[in-house]
């Protein structure tokens, strides 16, 4: 079957929608790292609409992308087949979907085989922002202690000026210095990740990397740049075979780089600093002077939700997440999380009814058409539970009446996940940055449950608190007699 590309995009039937052409080669005003399927359906969404709608005002606000991980070069390959077209099936519920073609990438860099370009790009006047989607891990970051990680064998390789850089904090230190040299001035770097304050983790972590790799260059980045905090939301589940193969059949094209979302769209922005950035609120964008309440809102009730629905969800044998959420229990667990866990320690929205949108989240959940994997929320559970749910336990934590209960479940059954992981083939399967250290920690069975809750890196000093000690200790022995259904009846009835 022919593969979409320039050529073949018009055999697309009308059912698509297609770019309108825009002419001439674009000035790639966007540099994008890390080009997963999220900034796919997210980001590069917004860009090309801003495009549709102002083709020529805005005909260079194109993306030139970046990939870093090793696996990425097949990945750039087959993008480059395509000529950087690909499609996106955003699908409601209801089975209704909208099917758009996105031209609004022009470019996709390897790293490691094209560094100087990447380093170039990063310096070029053009470039007026950096954006990433390089995960939670990306950051290089204890966000226990807020440090940056020196121990990393990549950040020293990095910090020596001659190496080639293997870090996004390498690449940029040296496109960064490329740019004061030139006299091209500033720009913006625009974290799309899920963390709390994502703009000032960045900030943070590039200024600690400078500061050490050349400190007259950290002043500079600190004058010229700016960091805006952002909540990016669209639940973007890796296209399968499946899902490719059904393109096929209805729109008689091969699609390798196929996106396939829900049909629902956030993106707040900080709007401080952000001068000669085109109006992409007239997009979809909400420009507000402080992100940080939609972030913690976020990370509270969608992400620390994803993860309950997926843990426990998988604890009852459930392999998608809207299955699981369609499971009573698991619906009421959730819901009792966020109305008496979550939602009592979050900051006011202003606006928003968070019980409204805790409800719409459950029910965005439940959209069996994204037949969304709990394998896929569950991995990077390392870097996710201590972003996603633990700051919910601290706050309450730090309350006269602390509410924590489905908060340790979740933790108890990640611990219960991992126990099963390590018991079939040594967490062989298991998709987590910090594998090996865990499964360390499950060397001696018996004793693994202490030892995984002393695991300072995701729980810093919490199991020294004995009100979250004791209701952990409770769950975990019921998950050891597999009584997983009355383990959750029993926190539920604990309402
Ligand atoms: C998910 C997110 O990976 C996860 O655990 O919670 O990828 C989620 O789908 C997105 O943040 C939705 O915006």
């Amino acid at each position: 079957m022919a593969r979409l590309n320039k050529k073949t995009l018009g055999q697309l039937p009308v059912a698509v929608q297609k770019p309108s052409p825009t002419s001439g080669r674009s000035k790639n005003h966007i540099l994008h790292i890390g080009v997963g399927g999220f900034h796919r359906s997210h980001q590069a969404y917004t860009w090309h609409k801003l495009r549709q709608r102002y083709p020529q005002q805005y005909a260079d606000w194109t993306i030139l992308g970046v990939c870093l991980m090793p696996a990425d070069r097949a990945f750039v390959q087959q993008f480059a087949e395509q000529d950087y077209l690909y499609t996106l099936r955003m699908r409601a519920a209801d089975g209704n979907d909208d099917v758009v073609v996105i031209d609004s990438i022009t470019e996709v860099l390897y790293g490691p085989d094209d560094t100087a370009a990447v380093v170039h790009a990063i310096a070029h006047v053009d470039t007026r922002i950096i954006s990433f989607t390089i995960t939670e891990g990306g950051y290089n970051t204890d966000f226990d202690n807020h440090q940056f990680i020196w121990s990393n064998a990549h950040i020293q390789h990095d910090l020596e000026p001659g190496n080639p850089p293997k870090t996004v904090f390498g690449y940029l230190a040296r496109g960064l210095a490329e740019r004061k040299e030139k006299g091209v001035g500033g720009l913006v770097l625009m974290s799309c990740d899920n963390i709390q304050e994502n703009g000032h983790v960045l900030r943070h972590a590039l200024l600690a990397f400078l500061e050490r790799y050349d400190p007259v260059l950290k002043k500079w980045v600190a004058d010229h740049v700016s960091f805006p905090n952002s909540m990016v939301d669209r639940i973007t589940p890796v296209s399968t075979p499946d899902d490719k193969a059904d393109f096929e059949a209805r729109f008689g094209l091969h699609d390798d780089m196929l996106v396939v979302s829900e049909d629902f769209f956030q993106w707040v922005l900080e709007d401080t600093g952000l001068t000669d950035i085109p109006p992409i609120d007239e997009v979809g964008v909400q420009l507000v002077g402080d992100v940080r309440p939609y972030e913690a809102m976020k990370l509270s009730i969608l992400n620390a939700g994803h993860s309950l629905v997926g843990l426990l969800g998988d604890a009852l044998g459930y392999t998608k997440i809207h299955e699981a959420v369609k499971n009573p229990v698991i619906a009421a667990i959730f819901e009792r999380y966020a109305l008496r866990e979550a939602i009592p320690v979050l900051p006011a929205v202003a606006g928003v009814d968070l019980r409204v949108y805790f409800r719409t989240v459950r029910s965005r959940f439940s959209n069996a058409m994204i037949n969304d994997a709990t394998a896929r929320i569950i991995s990077g559970s390392s870097d996710k539970i201590p972003k996603f749910l633990l700051p919910v336990v601290d706050k309450n934590l730090q309350r006269g009446d602390p509410q924590v209960t489905v908060a340790v479940l979740v933790v108890a059954a990640w611990w219960y996940y991992l126990h099963r992981a390590n018991k079939q083939d040594g967490m062989a399967a298991v998709v987590d940055n910090k594998r090996e250290e865990i499964k360390v920690l499950f060397a001696d069975e018996s004793t693994s449950a202490d030892q995984f809750l002393q695991y300072r890196p995701v729980f810093g000093d919490l199991s020294a608190n004995p009100v979250f000690v004791t209701n952990y200790t409770k769950c975990v022995s019921m998950f050891r007699k597999e009584q997983v259904t009355e383990l959750l009846n029993h926190v539920l009835e604990g309402a």
